[in-house]
């Protein structure tokens, strides 16, 4: 029978009773949407999955993305490969360790994502996830008024500029060139505000003169790494976590080298980000 335990007061929920190995049921899928649009993301435990179940599984919550850039499995464009270990971060690099909410620098980021531990460290490896609800609701009632008028440019460039040769960085922007979105999202599921700015993506406020831009980004990007409004999931082998990318974002943290941790990913397409209504 399908249980949920909360993790904390609004973000992250075990999930237990269901095998995602198998074909989803009505009652299942609907019991996942709700808990998912109340806690943020959702962590079953001990799915043995092979990457075409884990692909069947996402399937049933909307069309999946094929990530540009990153590493796939053989014959499975869907399923991303997030691969580390032996060699220490390199100064500067990009190893999800930035807050992010996946793929903002797209006109359409994600939806949603489905993330399973293939091997995992014997020590570390954690992964954070933030409240962006509550990190707008954190704001005084000043500064949201002026922030749910703002957009902000989003960029992949500055994340992956010290992992990617500068040929390739430059077909990537030629590609994917910033895109703006508001700074506040309505969530279409939910109908509440969330802020919308990244550590990772985010580069500019629109409108405001670079110092003013710096500052402001710099306050609000923050706010992701308050510990009031995260949960943090200790991986096994198999565990699946599955997360609104829209209201939360995520961080995973680099404290196990020199051991491995590898994790295939599978990605459910958003929509167009939209802001409150101008009032
Ligand atoms: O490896 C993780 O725990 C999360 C990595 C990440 O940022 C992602 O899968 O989008
Ligand atoms: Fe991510």
């Amino acid at each position: 029978v399908l249980d949920l335990v909360p993790l904390t007061p609004t973000i992250g929920a075990e999930v237990h009773g269901i095998d995602l190995a198998r074909p989803v049921e009505e009652k299942e899928r609907s019991f996942i949407d709700e808990a998912l649009a109340e806690w943020k993301v959702l962590f079953f435990r001990d799915q043995e999955l092979t990457g075409a179940q884990q692909v069947a599984f996402a399937r049933n919550f909307g069309e999946l993305e094929v990530h540009p850039f990153a590493p796939h499995l053989d014959g499975l464009p869907e399923v991303m490969v997030l691969d580390h270990g032996g060699e220490r971060v390199p100064e500067g690099a990009y190893r999800e360790n930035i807050w992010h909410s996946d793929v903002s620098w797209r006109a359409i980021p994600s939806q949603a994502s489905v993330l399973r531990a293939v091997e995992v460290p014997a020590l570390g490896g954690d992964t954070l996830w933030a409240d962006m609800y509550a990190a707008y609701e954190g704001l005084s009632a000043g500064l949201r008024a002026w922030v749910d008028g703002l957009r902000a440019v989003h960029d992949h460039l500055p994340a992956f500029a010290a992992s990617v040769p500068p040929e390739r960085l430059a077909a990537m922007r030629a590609e994917y060139p910033p895109v703006e979105h508001p700074v506040v999202r309505l969530h279409s599921v939910t109908g509440r505000k969330l802020l919308y700015v990244n550590d990772s993506f985010t580069t500019r406020i629109v409108g405001l003169s670079r110092p003013e831009s710096d500052a402001l980004l710099r306050f609000l990007v923050r706010q992701a790494a308050t510990p009031e409004y995260q949960c943090r999931f200790h991986w096994r082998e198999n565990s699946v976590a599955v997360w609104d990318n829209r209201c939360t974002q995520h961080y995973a943290n680099q404290d196990y080298w020199p051991a491995r941790r590898r994790m295939e990913r599978v990605t459910i397409i958003g929509e167009r980000p939209v802001g409150p209504p101008t009032p």
